[in-house]
């Protein structure tokens, strides 16, 4: 099976798996919609399409990718890290060794070339085109979501520029503050490749949003790729069917022809507003600050267009399954550069860049602190303020056993890294915007050129005597093995 190619593929192919609930009541996007949703995510429950959105002429879809069922069904996946083995090995491509490698190697290859967006002449999402005065983001059920909220928020936005410098497209999810009908904020956080567009822009940046992609396409805009490699072409690679594209109606850039909606439009060079605050994934309302101000031209879309959101919030919210695809499907690609790298996690609770666990296969002495100061120079790891390092026999997903190894193999005189690196915009607790402490805990075994004594056996019964209870277990009368 293949992910869904469009998002009305994707809402039928949730619908036959019960994943999916109608909601034919009125309801109102402001506030009332994020109740719901905020309940529903928090018991594990389906996606949610509002039929009927207060005030709106199309209906509002939420929580898609809102348990990890959904997304390894958006991934066409039994388990996230079948997508990451994918990519680990277009990765570790080698020099082929014989005539069947080389076939292989070539098949990998084509693979890459074939994940290339592909330009069409039509597309679904231009059968309906508003330009002008005649652009009305009215029409839609834009979310406010939460009380402080000043303005509804387009929160699950495909935002797509070309960087003027270098000719690359860059695609990224940002929260969209709503000003008027015709105009909304872009929220480009100092450290993403948007903001690196916007700072190099001329006096206009040409800018199209697309609203209701396939799961895949979407989830691709908020993965953390290098600046200049196409999030569409990860897209394209992970859907194994490159993305189409069609020209905009009022702007150069090229747009996913299976979207619902399209916004296009422009930036003017130093037009900045004040945008939020509001109600963040940090479980915290960010500050209000200035960001450009986003200037739309047309809004095209398909009739009876679907129009996709997602709350986020206090964790966990529905975000928290596109973080962990993200730590998924980025594990080989971090593994190519910190080798020494067995496995990860990213704590939903710590909204994914206050702590990172990361266990090694270690081999010698500070090679904890190595693998701490590389997750804080490796992209947007960079900005995680807590780094706890375990041997590599440690499952970094079981927060019990990853606490006993922090206590029992941690001297803190010895084994704390106290640093400073950049900070997360949306970081409220650091002194200074930007700037923050990072703290590392090497919880591996010591080695002697650690300065460490001794360092004593850890307990485990013996293979023999766990396979004598194994056979006698029925005997002792105490039910199921355990
Ligand atoms: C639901 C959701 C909302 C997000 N909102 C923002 C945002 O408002 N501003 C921002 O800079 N990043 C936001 N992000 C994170 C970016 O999408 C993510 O860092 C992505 O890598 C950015 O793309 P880029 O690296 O190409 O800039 C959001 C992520 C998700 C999942
Ligand atoms: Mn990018």
């Amino acid at each position: 099976m293949a992910p869904p190619a469009d998002l009305r593929d994707w809402i039928a192919l949730l619908e036959r798996e019960g994943e999916l609930v109608r909601v034919a009541a009125e309801v109102d996007p402001d506030l009332e919609a994020t109740e719901i949703v905020d309940r529903t995510v928090k018991a594990g429950g389906p996606a949610l399409l509002f039929e009927r959105p207060k005030g709106a002429a199309h209906p509002l879809l939420v929580n898609q990718f809102g348990t990890e069922r959904r997304m390894c069904l958006a991934f066409a996946v039994d388990r996230l890290d079948a997508v990451a083995e994918r990519l680990e090995d277009v990765l570790e491509l080698q020099p082929p060794q014989g005539l069947v490698e080389k076939v292989r190697g070539l098949k990998k290859l084509k693979s890459i070339a074939d994940s290339m967006p592909k330009s069409v002449s039509h597309g679904a999402c231009q059968e309906v085109v508003l330009t002008g005065d005649d652009v009305d983001l009215d029409l839609l059920p834009i979310q406010r979501c939460w009380p402080g909220d000043p303005a509804p928020f387009i929160t699950l936005p495909a935002v797509i520029t070309i960087d003027p410098r270098t000719g690359t497209r860059n695609v990224g999810m940002y929260r969209m503050q709503k000003i008027d009908a015709r105009t909304t904020f872009m929220h480009w956080q100092i450290h993403k490749d948007g903001a690196a567009d916007w700072r190099g822009m001329g006096d206009r940046l040409e800018v199209a949003v697309a609203l209701g992609l396939d799961p895949v396409t979407a989830y691709s805009a908020s993965a953390p790729l290098p600046k200049h490699i196409d999030e569409l072409m990860l897209a394209g690679f992970l859907r194994g069917e490159p993305v189409e594209l069609v020209r905009g109606k009022t702007v150069e850039l090229e747009v996913p022809a299976n979207a619902e909606i399209v916004l296009e439009g422009y930036i003017e060079k130093g037009e900045l507003a004040v945008e939020g605050p509001f109600g963040d994934h940090t479980g915290y309302y960010s500050p209000a600050e200035p960001f450009p101000v986003f200037h739309l031209t047309a809004l095209t879309m398909r009739r009876d267009a679907i129009y996709p959101s997602i709350v986020v919030g206090k964790p966990p919210a529905e975000d928290a399954w596109l973080g962990k695809a993200t730590e998924r499907i980025f594990l080989p690609a971090i593994r190519a550069s910190v080798p020494e790298i067995v496995d990860y996690d990213l704590p939903v609770a710590g909204a994914f860049h206050n702590c990172a666990i990361v266990s090694i296969r270690k081999t010698y002495p500070a090679q904890a602190r190595k693998v701490m100061h590389a997750i804080w120079g490796l992209g947007l790891l960079s900005l995680t303020k807590a780094v706890i390092v375990v041997d590599g026999h440690v499952d970094p997903h079981d927060y019990a056993q990853v606490a006993f190894y922090a206590g029992a193999n941690v001297d803190p005189a010895r084994d704390v890294v106290l640093t400073e690196g950049p900070a997360d915009h949306l970081d409220h607790a650091t002194a200074r915007q930007f700037v923050g402490g990072k703290l590392g805990i090497d919880a591996t075994a010591k080695l002697p050129e650690e300065g460490a004594r001794e360092w004593p056996p850890e307990i485990e019964m013996s293979a023999e005597v766990r396979d004598l209870v194994d056979s006698r277990w029925a005997e002792y009368g105490l039910g199921e093995k355990s």
